[in-house]
């Protein structure tokens, strides 16, 4: 998509804190154990406007995984919502996640913050899987590689910032949605198979979107075991 970039030039001038924008959220899980997900998520509204959804990861089986996963989303979620940046937020339970090293606790951490001001869209990964963006049934994905929090001291912390459109829809996942095809050959493009699924999905409905890709990805599993299984869909309007 032309417009990936970190460069707020293109920002168009913003004359009053009123609303531009808004974004509608959907989010549709599947437990491979017993109802208990490895993967936890949160979608807030904060007071200045920006919507942030955490999705995260935790390494690991059932109620362990649930719990680290748990406490990674939990913590950012309180320490935004209580104004601290997202830089700041992650340093803070990269920290809390290295005191606790004993347990080898490590979750992956994937954010995407929207600002309804602006309509743009700021994604963070940290050992996260790719996202998906879809503009008039054009589907690009965006991926950015770092090691998992809680396993180095020296977190490096990038973003990518997107400008979105209205009608624009986002798609963030856990790493079992798109390991659903090939777990086996993860060289040959992995994502390949749910960027074609998005493309083909017709619906605006945030929660269609979510609900159908975690259906293909059970059918893609199969008779194998399924990891755990988190879509969040967001509809730009
Ligand atoms: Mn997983």
């Amino acid at each position: 998509m032309a417009d990936i970039t970190g460069s707020e030039t293109e920002l168009q001038a913003v004359t009053d804190g009123m609303p531009r924008y808004r974004a509608q959220v959907a989010v549709s899980t599947y437990s491979s154990h017993g109802g208990v997900s490895g993967d936890s998520y949160a979608c807030r509204r904060l007071a200045d406007g920006r919507h942030i959804f955490i999705l995260s990861d935790g390494m690991g089986k059932g109620a362990a995984a649930a719990a680290e996963s748990n406490l990674a989303v939990r913590t950012l979620s309180d320490l935004t919502e209580a104004g601290f940046d997202i830089e700041t937020s992650l340093r803070t339970l990269n920290s809390i996640l290295l005191l606790k090293s004993e347990d080898e606790i490590f979750s992956t951490i994937d954010i995407g913050v929207f600002d309804e001001k602006t309509g743009r869209l700021k994604l963070y990964k940290i050992g996260a899987a790719s996202t998906f963006i879809k503009r008039k049934g054009d589907v690009k994905s965006v991926k950015m590689a770092a090691l998992p929090m809680g396993i180095i001291d020296d977190l490096r912390i990038d973003f990518v910032s997107v400008r979105l459109r209205p009608n624009d829809q986002i798609v963030m996942v856990s790493d079992g949605v798109i390991d659903s095809v090939g777990a086996s050959g993860r060289d040959s493009a992995p994502a390949a198979w749910l960027t074609a699924a998005i493309a083909g999905i017709k619906s605006k409905d945030p929660q269609t979107m979510a609900d159908l890709i975690i259906n293909r990805a059970v059918e893609n599993y199969g008779l194998r075991e399924k990891d755990d299984l988190t879509v969040i869909s967001i509809l730009i309007k």
